[in-house]
């Protein structure tokens, strides 16, 4: 479909357009009274957002984010999917799914009575996905910006039998520094340790940072608040559906290896990641759907 199909289609005059931008992908452009948003028709990719009575966005982006086709974007809420991390059995499968560097297509957008703006999206199935996985689903995205921002991710199982699957929202936040911010609503949690020896551990009091932390919490919906003493705001991840939380930041290390953070860039985020990973896959009865669904937002510390 062409930019002026799409926005014929689907645009909505005051708040939701779709323009061309960094390496020729397409994206839809959210601005409302509420709340503004950018994402990426190439993998559903929300790559930022920022409710209009907060002066930093809420959701970060790598100033040295590359943009190109079938490659993954460094930051905003990449969406993690058929499975998280790598392939059970595959080596050479892309880390975290295909979903996040494959086409969308939009199906249905709204201007919601609340003021906020609605956008769903259908995962267009390709050659190489169909290679990797080869099981008929329907995958769609649903999202809402207004205030908050809304994020649901619906498969529906097409086949004839049980599937299993892996996901995650794998969601970077814009903080004022990494090493004065705290994560709380995951204390007692057990979770695996994946820096160094993978270990299974369980979570003592707030998670802080001094170093790369790469936990996946298991069995948990609580939801979760960033505490940001620089920035004087908390950010709540309020999730259903999704049993696991992954908290990650490279650090310097790490972040230098990866290419795209800059030099500093890691300092100024944090990924808590809503979803369903190792012990949490979701087994999806044939004919069944599943939806995991995250409300991000913001206020005063
Ligand atoms: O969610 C944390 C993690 O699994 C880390 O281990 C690291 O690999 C990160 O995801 C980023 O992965 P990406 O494939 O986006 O570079």
């Amino acid at each position: 479909m062409t930019l002026t199909d799409l926005n014929t289609r689907f645009g909505l005059s005051q708040q939701l357009k779709f323009v061309e931008g960094p390496g020729g992908l397409i994206f839809a452009e959210i601005d409302n009274a509420l709340g503004t948003a950018y994402l990426c028709l190439q993998g559903a990719h929300i790559t930022t957002f920022r409710p209009k009575d907060q002066a930093e966005p809420v959701i970060w982006l790598s100033d040295y984010a590359k943009f190109a086709s079938g490659k993954s974007i460094r930051g905003g809420a990449p969406v993690c999917w058929p499975w998280f991390g790598a392939h059970a059995t595959e080596s050479g499968f892309p880390g975290h799914g295909y979903a996040r560097t494959v086409m969308w297509e939009v199906t249905q957008s709204a201007a919601l009575a609340s003021g906020e703006t609605e956008i769903t999206l259908a995962l267009v199935e390709n050659e190489q996905s169909r290679a990797q996985w080869p099981h008929p689903c329907r995958v769609e995205l649903n999202v809402v910006v207004g205030r908050s921002l809304k994020v649901g991710l619906i498969t529906t199982n097409l086949g004839d039998t049980d599937l299993g699957i892996g996901e995650a929202l794998h969601t970077y936040f814009q903080i004022g520094d990494i090493a004065e911010i705290q994560v709380l609503g995951l204390e007692g949690c057990e979770y695996v340790d994946k820096v160094g020896p993978v270990t299974r551990r369980e979570q003592a009091g707030p998670i802080t940072f001094s170093g790369e932390v790469d936990r996946v919490y298991v069995n948990s919906e609580s939801t979760c608040v960033i505490e940001d003493r620089r920035l004087q705001r908390r950010i709540l991840i309020a999730k259903t559906g999704a049993r696991s939380t992954v908290v990650w930041t490279p650090w310097t290390e790490k972040a230098d290896k990866m290419g795209d953070f800059g030099p500093d860039g890691w300092r100024r985020m944090v990924c808590v990641e809503s979803g369903n990973a190792l012990d949490n896959v979701v087994l999806i009865p044939a004919g069944q759907s599943h939806t995991m669904s995250v409300e991000y937002s913001a206020q005063v510390l």
